[in-house]
């Protein structure tokens, strides 16, 4: 088969691969999308679920908030429980900005429809993903059955993928946090239990209160690293969730059928740079957050707007200042997020064989950020989106 020709390859059909396809045909670039999964799969795989003010506002710019705008959950904060008693964060009075609870699958959804609206190229189901000559202005990616001849390479295909491999060893510079818990994740058919986030401290360990809409519960429960979770039952989780939710003011968890469940380990990764020739890497191919600050997809998103912006300008213009600058400025908000990741998980969760020092380390950290106008402030403007 005759290689297929055209300004950007992007591997990963997730929202960083999609959102990137959708911004440079906005600027009259075109793009071939590859995804290893099928389109059902990508659309069903159940993550993130809160997206920043400035996320939602790029959504909307760029005619891709329709749905999200219906459905989505407006948030205008959120609660630290601990000591058995809430304390509230009120994000909108502290920054004037809100959070849109909305699933990121719902987010794909809305990215593949309007790829396909306006005949975007997706591929789905490529099997044999390889990058060739990026150090080349004429890069490669050959696949099994194809082959596209691109200008540039786009590495949107998450942690697990292809395209951070095809950076040099003597190039590419590591940076990885292991955190000694992971998160149990659940999805329930039960009206959520209280209109806003709770983030939960309790002595037997992290809980989450979350969900997807008002018929739709999503809970977490830290566990250790090596939990399967074919060892917890639906009781067994609801029973945790019961005893870490607790509260004096007689607070119910509402609890219904299991939709899904799964666990997730808890890194803090960065790989530096992001850019090496005319490969890009984006998303979590660069990175990655614990989820407890709900920065990842968030994160994905800010870099291609960076990604956009470069190669729009390299590629409409002939001007290579804003590729020459990507890695450096995207690398900047990653960092910060990173920060604040780690700021979040370690406020919130007890270690394992933690020393008490530590755990009273912690609980000082909440009560503070639950007094403090300054501390609350500051915990906010993080998690509801520094500007792009
Ligand atoms: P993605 O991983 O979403 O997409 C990469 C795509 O590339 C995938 O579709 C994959 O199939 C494809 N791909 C991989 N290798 C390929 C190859 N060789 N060829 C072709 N395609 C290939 N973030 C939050 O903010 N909150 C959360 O609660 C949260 N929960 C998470 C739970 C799990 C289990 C995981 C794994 C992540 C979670 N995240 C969460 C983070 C997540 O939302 C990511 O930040 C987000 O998906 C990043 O988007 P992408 O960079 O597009 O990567
Ligand atoms: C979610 O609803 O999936 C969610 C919400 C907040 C987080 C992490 C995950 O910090």
């Amino acid at each position: 088969m005759s290689p297929v020709r055209t300004q950007v390859g992007i591997i990963g059909a997730g929202p960083a691969g999609l959102l990137l396809s959708h911004l440079l045909h906005l600027e009259g670039v075109d793009s071939v999308v590859l995804e290893a999964r099928s389109r059902d799969y990508v659309e069903r795989r159940v993550r993130a679920g809160v997206v920043e003010q400035p996320s939602a506002d790029l959504l909307r710019d760029v005619g891709l908030a329709g749905r999200m705008d219906e459905e989505g959950l407006p948030h205008h904060g959120f609660s630290l429980r601990f000591d058995r008693e809430d304390h509230r964060i009120p994000l909108t009075e502290l920054t004037g900005s809100t959070i849109t609870v909305y699933g990121q699958q719902e987010i794909v959804k809305d990215l593949i429809a309007a790829r396909l609206a306006a005949h975007g190229d997706l591929r789905f189901e490529v099997s044999g993903v390889a990058v060739h000559d990026v150090d080349t202005d004429r890069p490669r990616i050959t696949y099994d059955g194809g082959e596209l001849e691109c200008d540039v390479i786009a590495g949107c295909d998450g942690f697990h993928g292809i395209a951070r491999g095809a950076v040099p060893d003597s190039v590419l510079k590591t940076f990885e946090h292991e955190y000694p818990f992971a998160w149990l994740g659940l999805l329930a058919q039960a009206q959520p239990s209280h209109e806003e986030l709770i983030y939960a401290s309790h002595e037997r360990g992290f809980a989450l209160h979350s969900m997807r809409s008002p018929e739709v519960t999503r809970l977490y429960l830290q566990v250790d690293p090596d939990e399967r979770i074919e060892d917890w039952s639906d009781e067994r989780i609801w029973d945790e969730l019961h005893l870490r939710l607790e509260t004096d003011n007689g607070f119910t968890l509402r609890e219904g059928p299991v939709i899904e469940k799964s666990i997730t380990s808890m890194r803090g990764f960065v790989a530096e740079p992001m850019r090496h020739g005319r490969l890009f890497l984006a998303g979590d191919a660069a990175h990655i957050v614990p989820p407890t600050g709900a920065k990842g997809m968030n994160l994905a998103i800010a870099d291609v707007l960076v990604l956009s912006r470069a190669l729009t300008s390299l590629l409409r213009k002939g001007d290579s200042d804003l590729v020459e600058s990507y890695s450096d400025t995207c690398l900047r908000r990653v960092w910060r997020a990173q920060g604040f990741s780690n700021h979040m998980t370690t406020m919130l969760h007890r270690a394992p064989g933690s020393e008490d020092y530590q755990h009273r380390l912690r609980m000082s950290q909440l009560r503070y950020t639950a007094t403090s106008s300054a501390a609350a402030t500051s915990l906010a403007e993080n998690y509801v989106g520094l500007p792009f």
